[in-house]
């Protein structure tokens, strides 16, 4: 008897993995670098299905069907190269190495062509969704050659979550793709989670409300339009009561917000490809403001001032102002990511349908959501929509929201509260809609200092100034 897929690396995500697997009816191939963890396996789950357990990669390849399909689990970065490295010379041309670890594309993008040369597949899979998905169904995002999909694809499907019996789970494109695409998931994550601590922020501390009752106004929202796993666990999160002080939860906690770096890689990725993803970038910041333990103390110390005691109201409705600002700010964040998505598949040639990257996110990762089903059909009616922000439904629910939106952003700041995630999101709505951008002053500076020209509004061409010498320096900047 030989397996259809094998998986190397058994700590808890390729456990989990190869267990889904399994439950779904494939005869699983194991090997871990230390056997400790696959005998493990057998012993507590080996009851789940069929597992072929193997203390060599030797025996591990060839205890499995061809072509091979042999996922590797193991942690990002030099431990995915030396598993490469020991598994590769055991392979045969079309056999597949599929990294489900959480690799940078570049990476990818590297390995793939490595192993190319020698004739065996390489796909990198984003997995997002925890050991909790791993196990129950994540969303799979399978980058690599479209040929390995079709040998990969089923199985990949049969683990994956389901919307209405759709898998999670559709080939994005080749090489990093996947990874690409599963790192700017990450990075939306990052903005949704700001976005939403943020309104707790302005709730608590405009409106008074205790965390407990924040919690309420969470799962009442979780009912409507923000419906979404980020906003069911807030609610969670903030119902918690601390066992040991009585204290809420969030208040025992220390506030500073730490990170693996996916969000860093997707905001490096984007200033690379020109892409303005100012809502993630906001939200990586924020966590480094919060880690920033020299600089907050000494704020603290020298007494920054705040507001003076005269600073205005909200005016209106706190509660219902906050949704609206809290889902145009979504809009803006995830059409930020959708668009550094569509610049990279350009950019590398990837052919990444954006509608199916919308559909494999509606379960089993993070930032599953009602939401996603409406950025599927903004992108099934067009493709090559250049923002979100045009689609009719966003249009319009942007619309709706934009005077609560505002009135949000007027009150975090009169009142002294950061709110970079809404602000910085309005800014971004501006900046589209504004006729005229300052940017024509700035390429006026441009062509003063730099001679680097600029272009008229009424005649095509490029053109340069000859300014007053004065003042003008030698160095080109
Ligand atoms: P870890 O990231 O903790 O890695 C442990 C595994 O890597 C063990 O099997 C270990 O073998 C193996 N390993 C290491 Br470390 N160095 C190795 C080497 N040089 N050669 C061979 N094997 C080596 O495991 P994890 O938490 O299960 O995560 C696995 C992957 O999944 C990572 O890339 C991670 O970033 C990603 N991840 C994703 C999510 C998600 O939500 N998608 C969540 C968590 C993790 P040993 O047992 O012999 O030490």
């Amino acid at each position: 008897q030989k397996a259809q897929i094998g998986v190397t690396g058994l700590a808890v995500m390729g456990r989990n993995l190869a267990r889904n697997f399994a439950r779904h009816g494939h005869t699983v191939a194991l090997h871990n670098r230390s056997y400790g963890r696959t005998k493990e396996l057998v012993e507590e789950f080996g009851h789940e299905g069929t597992f072929l357990p193997s203390e060599s990669a030797a025996d591990f390849v060839a205890s499995l069907e061809r072509p091979r399909r042999v996922v590797i689990m193991v942690k990002a970065g030099p431990a995915t190269d030396a598993v490469i490295d020991e598994f590769a010379p055991l392979l045969e041309e079309g056999d597949m190495l599929i990294d489900a670890g959480n690799a940078h594309y570049a990476d990818t993008r590297r390995r793939e062509a490595a192993l190319k040369a020698k004739g065996l597949h390489f796909v990198g899979v984003g997995v997002s969704g925890g050991e909790e998905g791993a196990l129950h169904g994540p969303s799979i995002m399978p980058g690599g050659p479209k040929e390995s999909y079709e040998a990969l694809g089923p199985l990949l499907e049969d683990i994956a979550a389901k919307v209405d019996g759709v898998p999670c789970c559709v080939h994005v494109g080749p090489d990093g793709a996947g990874h690409f695409v599963k790192m700017v998931h990450n990075g939306i994550e990052y903005a949704d989670m700001q976005l939403i601590a943020e309104a707790y922020d302005l709730l608590r501390q405009v409106g008074g409300h205790s965390p407990a009752e924040i919690a309420d106004i969470f799962k009442g929202w979780n009912e409507g339009r923000l419906g979404s796993y980020l906003i069911e666990i807030t609610a969670e999160v903030l119902k918690q009561v601390d066992a040991s002080t009585g204290k809420p939860f969030v208040d025992i906690v220390v506030d500073r917000a730490e990170q693996k770096g996916t969000g860093r890689w997707t905001v490096q990725a984007a200033l690379d490809l020109g892409v303005p993803v100012s809502g993630i970038a906001e939200s990586v910041f924020a966590r480094a403001i919060s880690g920033g333990v020299p600089e907050r103390t000494a704020a603290a110390e020298a007494g920054l001032p705040g507001p003076s005691a005269t600073a205005g109201q909200h005016t209106g409705d706190l509660v219902a102002d906050v949704e609206q600002a809290l889902f145009a700010s979504k809009i803006v964040a995830y059409a930020q990511g959708f668009q550094q998505i569509q610049a990279a598949s350009k950019e590398y040639d990837w052919d990444i349908n954006p509608g199916e990257m919308a559909k494999i996110w509606r379960d089993g990762c993070i930032i599953r959501a009602k939401f996603l089903d409406f950025i599927k059909q903004a992108y099934d009616k067009n493709a090559a929509l250049p923002t979100l922000l045009v689609d009719q439904y966003f249009l319009d629910a942007v619309s709706g929201a934009q005077d609560a939106w505002r009135r949000v952003a007027v009150t975090a700041a009169q009142q002294g509260i950061p709110a970079p995630g809404f602000s910085s999101a309005l800014a971004y709505y501006d900046s589209l809609r504004a006729s005229r951008l300052p940017a024509a002053l700035i390429q006026g500076q441009r062509d003063f200092f730099g001679a680097h020209t600029y272009q008229r509004v009424d005649k095509p061409g490029s053109f340069h100034t000859l300014w007053a010498a004065e003042g003008r320096p030698e160095v080109d900047a």
